[in-house]
């Protein structure tokens, strides 16, 4: 049966369309909650989003499969609530995340369904789409996989059921093949492989990867991995994991290669160093893989409930490998369709201690392209959503000294309940030791791209209606503008 999609009604509609913290440009659903990417693909010339959905509140719970389509990966069309939890069946307490296959023609997706005495049990299910993917009907044989191997110690979590979820489908030669995150006991996050010749009968091969969550140095892989990607790119593999530990963490990945469906990695990272989290990725008819990643909120369940919505997609991201080995992240350019009135700001220097306002540029749905040359400055960055006086504002720093960047958070509101975290990640200069910053504002939204494959997606609430202004400023030494770009972008609701 098809469920419509529920509707905000006049009231929440008026609150939402002049709610200053809902981004415009980013997807979401018409309202309440969304979390992780499901099922993206593209069929048909359609790209399909499928997205963890509350559709009665904005509370991450009774969790169903939300659904939009779109040609050109910018503007959506938010279609009727495509999975739904069905009382009595494994999804009963939730239809949790999965992916989709397109299995010769046929729609294919590969689901967690949650149920249970605790409603916390975790199995695979399948549903089958038509061929436009409209409509998804359930295996009747659901669960395929009932369960982890009984054989392996894996994590529990807080109900004391088996952490085992998430499953991410390729095909190869000889059948398809399932990783499903998982965790170790004692050892670490896990990706666990299957192997069927049909999608429906699965046998347990090995795990994929599996993580150490007793090292710490550089950053933590968590004691399980939600949402585990793994994504054929050039002559690597990336396995993309979404760290966690009885709480989300963040989202990392291992870049090595693929061998008799054993993954050896050679290299790991830090995917995104804000609250981009439970990302998923497809192939498109370019042959680009296209990441799909959710945007956390960080304001209180509060908040979010007087908000009526919480969550939002970040900007699908194109894949690469960089010239220097390293996992590049770029926004779909698509993007750029969004593009309006522009600024372009010519090279000048940076005064030390000084403030260069860029002639009054101001606005909360921007993107900003810049190159700096942080000469012999210290510090030198960027100021965003700055009130005139600077009670509120967010800081993009460049530390010569520690070579990173930090988004410095602690002035982003005037709100005392919004978590004033601040995120740290490496500068990742050129070659010419310039910093290279693309940022995206949205409202509550602040995507920052630093040099060729560092990224992080956070958000901001500022709370004064006149925090819009930007800013420029070096210190302890000289820095220099070597260009700066500025677009007003518009909605993704517009026509
Ligand atoms: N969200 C889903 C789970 C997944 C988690 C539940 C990651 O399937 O592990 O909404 O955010």
């Amino acid at each position: 049966m098809v469920m419509p999609m529920p509707q905000p009604g006049p009231a929440l509609r008026e609150q939402l369309a002049h709610d200053p913290h809902r981004p415009r440009y980013h997807f979401l659903p018409p309202h309440n909650w969304l979390n992780d990417p499901n099922g993206v693909i593209q069929l048909a010339g359609e790209y399909h989003l499928f997205y963890q959905h509350n559709p009665f509140e904005p509370l991450q719970r009774n969790i169903h499969w939300g659904h939009a389509v779109s040609r050109d990966l910018v503007h959506w069309e938010h279609l009727p609530v495509a999975l739904a939890p069905d009382p009595g069946s494994p999804d009963e307490a939730g239809v949790w995340s999965g992916c989709a296959v397109d299995a010769d023609g046929t729609p294919v997706v590969i689901y967690t369904g949650v149920s249970g005495p605790t409603r916390r049990d975790q199995q695979v299910c399948v549903a089958f789409g038509d061929s436009r993917l409209r409509t998804l009907t359930k295996h009747l044989d659901n669960p395929v996989i009932s369960g982890g191997p009984l054989d392996l110690d894996l994590v529990r979590g807080r109900a004391g059921t088996v952490d085992f979820r998430d499953p991410c489908v390729w095909r190869e030669a000889d059948g398809w093949y399932l990783a499903i995150g998982s965790g170790l006991a004692g050892v670490g996050g896990a990706a666990l492989v299957y192997r069927s010749p049909d999608l429906l009968t699965w046998e347990y091969l090995h795990p994929l990867y599996v993580g150490d969550a007793n090292r710490n140095e550089s950053f933590w892989t968590g004691t399980m991995w939600e949402c585990p990607d793994f994504i054929p790119l050039g002559d690597r593999h990336v396995l993309m994991v979404s760290a966690y530990d009885g709480a989300t963490s963040g989202v990392i990945h291992f870049i090595g290669t693929y061998a008799d469906h054993w993954f050896t990695p050679e290299r790991a990272a830090v995917t995104d160093y804000g609250r981009w989290y439970a990302p998923q990725s497809f192939v498109d008819d370019q042959g680009r893989t296209i990441d799909w990643g959710w945007i956390r909120e960080q304001r209180t369940v509060e908040a979010q409930a007087a908000a009526g919505w919480s969550g939002a997609m970040a900007l699908p991201r194109v894949l690469s490998l960089t010239p220097g080995g390293d996992l590049g992240a770029t926004p779909a350019p698509e993007y750029q369709s969004l593009r309006r009135a522009h600024r372009h700001f010519a090279a000048r220097p940076l005064t030390p201690g000084a403030l260069d306002t860029l002639d009054g540029a101001t606005g909360a749905y921007l993107e900003l392209r810049a190159t700096l040359d942080p000469g012999d400055a210290t510090h030198c960055g960027l100021l965003v959503r700055r009130s005139p006086d600077g009670e509120e504002e967010t800081r993009i720093v460049y530390d010569r000294a520690a070579n990173t960047v930090t988004l410095d958070r602690s002035r982003s509101t005037l709100d005392p309940a919004s978590d004033p975290v601040s995120r740290t990640m490496p500068a990742a200069l050129a070659p010419d030791g310039t910093l290279r910053l693309h940022l995206f504002l949205d409202a509550s939204i602040l995507e920052l791209f630093v040099g060729d494959h560092v990224a992080c997606a956070e958000r901001i609430y500022p709370t004064r209606p006149d925090s819009l202004t930007l800013a420029l400023f070096a210190n302890g030494g000289k820095a220099t503008l070597r260009t700066l770009d500025l677009w007003d972008m518009a909605s993704i609701w517009e026509e």
